[in-house]
């Protein structure tokens, strides 16, 4: 199976090479593929993704001139492994708080019929480490309000580490998604739940990034609860039914 798996990178210098190392020694039966988007790090990531990509066909990068968002980031990575033939795409954060020793169980759900495997925080098993209460307060509430006002089945909403049979992508334009930031992900998943894809929830265990600093902001949060309101109403709009039906 060609496999890939897309990173966002935003000065991740300290983090991409154990990440890109763990993912080969975890996916070493796969035809494996790894797309790195760099949004021009200030802090040379993509010049370090450029000369890992120089030692290993099996990587490439696209660079983006500038910060322009965690969402367009996977949709522009998922386009370019679709491009390159993947049959799944798995996403995930650079900062090692997906685990790649996880690849391998999120692979055997898409390969035991799942469309989509999600890592997952917020099923038995699943667990964080080394974030503050808060932290932990915000990321629950957003994916509480997600499954009360959105109708969502998935537990964890918000993370960005998944792995995606190609078919999906035949049904689900990545290009449709209006969300730019961290929302695309909740935005992703909800869609997938419309289409009706087979997602199944893998527990992980995230721990928070030792080395570098979170790019989550006030501003993303905002975006993520205007996001989760938006698919809310959206949902009333389609349950209130069609009259010709
Ligand atoms: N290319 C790109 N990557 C981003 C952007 N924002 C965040 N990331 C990456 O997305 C992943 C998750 O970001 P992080 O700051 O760890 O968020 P947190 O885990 O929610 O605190 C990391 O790999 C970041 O480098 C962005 O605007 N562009
Ligand atoms: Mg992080």
């Amino acid at each position: 199976v060609r496999l890939a798996v897309v990173i966002g990178t935003y000065n991740e210098r300290e983090n991409l090479t154990p990440l890109i190392d763990g993912i080969r020694r975890n996916l070493t039966g796969e035809d494996l593929r790894i797309v790195v988007v760099d949004d021009n790090s200030p802090d040379g990531t993509g010049v370090l993704a450029d000369s890992l990509a120089k030692a290993d066909p099996r990587i490439s990068v696209i660079h983006r001139p500038g910060k322009l968002g965690l969402g367009t980031a996977m949709r522009d990575g998922i386009q370019r492994a679709l491009r390159d033939g993947a049959e799944a795409v798995a996403t995930m954060d650079a900062d090692l708080s997906h685990p790649p020793e996880a690849l391998p169980r999120l692979r055997n759900a898409v390969q035991s019929g799942a469309d989509i495997a999600l890592g997952s925080r917020y099923v038995p098993g699943g667990r964080i480490s080394g974030w503050s209460w808060m932290r932990k307060l915000t990321s629950a509430t957003a994916n509480t309000l997600t499954r009360v006002l959105t109708g969502s089945r998935v537990h964890d909403n918000t993370g960005n580490y998944r792995l995606v049979r190609r078919s999906v992508f035949d049904a689900l334009d990545v290009n449709a998604i209006r969300s730019e930031g961290y929302a695309w992900q909740i935005e992703f998943a909800g869609l997938a739940q419309q289409l009706g894809f087979r997602i199944t929830e893998v527990p992980i265990h995230f721990i928070n990034r030792r080395a570098g600093a979170s790019k989550i902001n006030r501003s993303e949060i905002l975006r993520a609860a205007l996001t989760i309101l938006r698919l809310s109403v959206q949902r009333k709009k389609t349950s209130s039914g069609n009259p010709q039906r």
